[in-house]
């Protein structure tokens, strides 16, 4: 990571740099030269700037600002900074929430006969999820039990008292903890809103309480609606398994109908999927001249689409607008979240059609056809016909690149138990065990944006290389999935040529990669249950809080990935954003989201701009978490045996496990 006093390169993906010195020789613009043209507002970045009221902005500057400064109506700046960083959670929440809240509503409309292109491939999910929820499932139709599944996670939107279904999923401790500082979530529309209210001019004027209250939010989103959006996408689409694909710009065919489909939400998306396999649309292709129909990815559609059918990526954030200018993309059909409003001006210069398809997403100069679930197939039909035909319109002008990356992803919570013990002894048994004896150090959620602020997904590359170096698993979410997929990470290879002797022979029993591709943003949350499930396993720690594990988003962007921040915060996993804080003018907010966040729940939210400290404060936590559980010191090289533990409740589960039941895909899906 280090430049040597030289310009650093705009991004540390090679693909990516070849099309981007391509597009700087034409002087076609993108964030990269933007973010170099604009600096950022060092008032508003730290977090001291207050507009949320005509008597300012105001802006809490200079040396005494912490002590002495005032807003006009007397806000301080430690109420200022925590009150920004608060919306921020609000809205981060609001997007993932409706995420969710569409994945409901889907699920309802098939449950109800009205999405007849859907149907459910997970049954047994369903019912999991079910019990979960206190859904009453035996003997009863699925479409009935599907409907009371989305009914009830529609409530937990607009429920005003009570709690959000999931909460009950977490650790009792950690609930217990939440229960303490009253962040138990009531309804997750209900939390957004009260975090508004609060925040704005004239109400609460303690930093503390409301950053308490952004917690709340934001278990609201980690426990609530991302954790919903991902359960109901496995009941639909299937819960994911490993499945190899490819990761570069390089994807895209010369002589074929290239189809992008970029942004989260997974519904169209699965439509687009099979229709490009349809033979009339092959046919159609192949009448324009094409020798057929490529689909690709972007950001996090891209995971979603790549976990449950290989479809490959063409990278994270920063590459949208560098796929562009391959000049080889018919259509970049975009749903919601993370679509840069630069795609229509960058299309301009190319034949490229941006389709846009959601009602809460609309940009001038893109093409709109607005998706709905109950007629999805037909306007997935619509959208890749209109690709089809501007194949003709596909010209010369364009950087092409070839050179792609192989990727295996789909590590689900439900996989991960599987592939440590098969169909009938699957656990998180030999995962604790190895982390006892000092095979594996701890654990690293890598997880965020990639911001073309830093030599884009270069920080990513850096410490997934340097935490499995020194045998810490890595488990990956959103766009560090395609910044580790663009290097070539993804891979069991990658054990053999740079894990540590520890981790290197878990992967190779194992037969993993160091780096496990978990899925999209809102599959964070994946992260969550894996910690549940290790604690309720034994022989770490009893909650999540306590046990070696950090998370990490050395790139975010993003207000939802602040929520997510905030969620890990909470359920006591130390996490580490790098970049400038956008909280750092106050040290009094800096020290209640680290010191006293900590002691409330062994989690805390930490900013560090610097890869080489991030790696640093890393294994400082995980050791520290290590000591405190009393288990062996971690010295590469060295292990001491694995316990082959069988207690009463590891017997038990073992015993419950060997009922043969049927599986969809194969894999067992008990949790926590
Ligand atoms: S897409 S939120 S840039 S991870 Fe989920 Fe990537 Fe961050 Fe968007």
């Amino acid at each position: 990571m280090k430049n040597n006093g030289h310009k650093p390169a705009k991004t540390a993906n090679k693909e990516a740099a070849i099309v981007l010195e391509w597009g700087d020789s034409r002087g076609y613009e993108t964030c990269f030269t933007r973010a170099e043209k604009m600096k950022p507002c060092p008032i508003g970045e730290s977090g001291a700037c207050c507009k949320v009221c005509h008597m300012g902005p105001c802006r809490l500057v200079g040396t005494k600002a912490e002590e002495e400064g005032r807003g006009i109506c007397g806000a301080t700046l430690p109420v200022i900074a925590a009150r920004n960083l608060a919306r921020m959670v609000a809205a981060g929440t609001a997007c993932h929430g409706d995420h969710g809240r569409d994945m409901a509503f889907t699920l309802l409309a098939v449950a109800e006969g009205e999405a007849k292109d859907f149907k459910i491939k997970d049954v047994k999910k369903l019912y999991r999820v079910a019990e979960i929820i206190g859904v009453a499932a035996e003997g009863r139709p699925v479409l009935d039990v599907a409907k009371d599944v989305a009914l009830k996670f529609i409530e937990d939107f607009g429920r005003q008292r009570g709690e959000v279904s999931y909460v009950r999923r977490a650790p009792k401790k950690t609930q217990g903890r939440w229960k303490k500082w009253d962040i138990v979530p009531r309804g997750i529309d209900r939390e957004i809103a009260e975090t508004l209210d609060r925040t704005t001019m004239g109400m609460d004027a303690d930093a503390d309480s409301i950053l308490n209250h952004a917690l709340k939010a934001a278990v609201a989103n980690g426990w609530g609606g991302s954790m919903i959006s991902t359960d109901i996408t496995d009941v639909l689409f299937g819960t994911p398994s490993p499945v190899k694909a490819e990761a570069s710009l390089g994807i895209f065919k010369d002589d074929e109908v290239n189809i992008v489909i970029h942004g989260h939400e997974p519904n169209l998306a699965e439509m687009i999927v099979d229709v490009v396999y349809e033979p009339e649309m092959i046919e159609y292709a192949k009448s324009k001249g094409a020798k057929g129909i490529n689909l690709g990815g972007m950001c996090c559609t891209a995971n979603e689409v790549m976990m449950r059918h290989g479809i490959p990526t063409a990278g994270g954030f920063t590459n949208q607008e560098l796929g562009i200018m391959t000049g080889l993309i018919e259509a970049m059909v975009v749903d919601v979240q993370c679509i840069m409003p630069a795609l229509t001006e960058v299309s301009k210069k190319f034949h490229t059609k941006i389709v846009t398809t959601s009602s809460k997403v609309r940009m001038p100069g893109a093409t709109h056809v607005q998706f709905d679930e109950h007629n999805a197939k037909d306007i997935a039909r619509e959208i890749v016909k209109l690709a089809i035909d501007n194949y003709p319109n596909r010209k010369a002008e364009g950087s092409h690149v070839t050179e792609t990356f192989p990727v295996i992803a789909g590590f689900s919570h439900e996989y991960i138990e599987y592939m440590q013990g098969g169909r009938w002894r699957a656990s998180f048994r030999p995962l604790n065990d190895a982390i006892m004896a000092g095979r594996i150090r701890g654990v690293v959620g890598l997880a965020g944006c990639d911001n073309p602020r830093v030599p884009s997904t270069g920080m990513h590359k850096f410490l997934a290389i340097e935490l499995i170096k020194n045998d810490v698993l890595v488990v990956s979410t959103g766009c560090s999935s395609a910044s580790c997929g663009t290097a070539g990470f993804l891979t069991p290879e990658m054990a053999m040529e740079n894990a540590g002797p520890g981790l290197r022979e878990v992967c190779e029993a194992i037969g993993i990669p160091p780096i496990l591709h978990l899925g999209s943003c809102v599959d964070n949350t994946r992260i969550l249950t894996i910690a549940t499930a290790m604690a309720a396993e034994g022989g770490l720690s009893d909650e999540i809080g306590g046990m070696p594990a950090v998370g990490i988003a050395p790139e975010f962007i993003t207000e939802k990935a602040i929520s997510i921040g905030c969620y890990f915060a909470a359920s006591g996993v130390p996490v580490i954003f790098g970049g400038e804080s956008p909280v750092g003018a106050s040290r009094e907010v800096t020290r209640i989201m680290t010191e006293v966040w900590f002691e409330r729940f062994k989690g805390a939210l930490h900013f560090e701009p610097d890869p080489e400290k991030i790696l640093a404060m890393t294994f400082d936590y995980i050791d520290k978490a290590r000591e405190a559980l009393k288990l062996r010191k971690y010295e590469p090289g060295k292990f001491g045996a694995e316990r082959v533990l069988m207690d009463m409740a590891a017997r038990r589960e073992i015993e419950k496990a060997a009922v043969p039941h049927a599986g969809v895909g194969g894999i067992n899906e008990s949790e926590n």
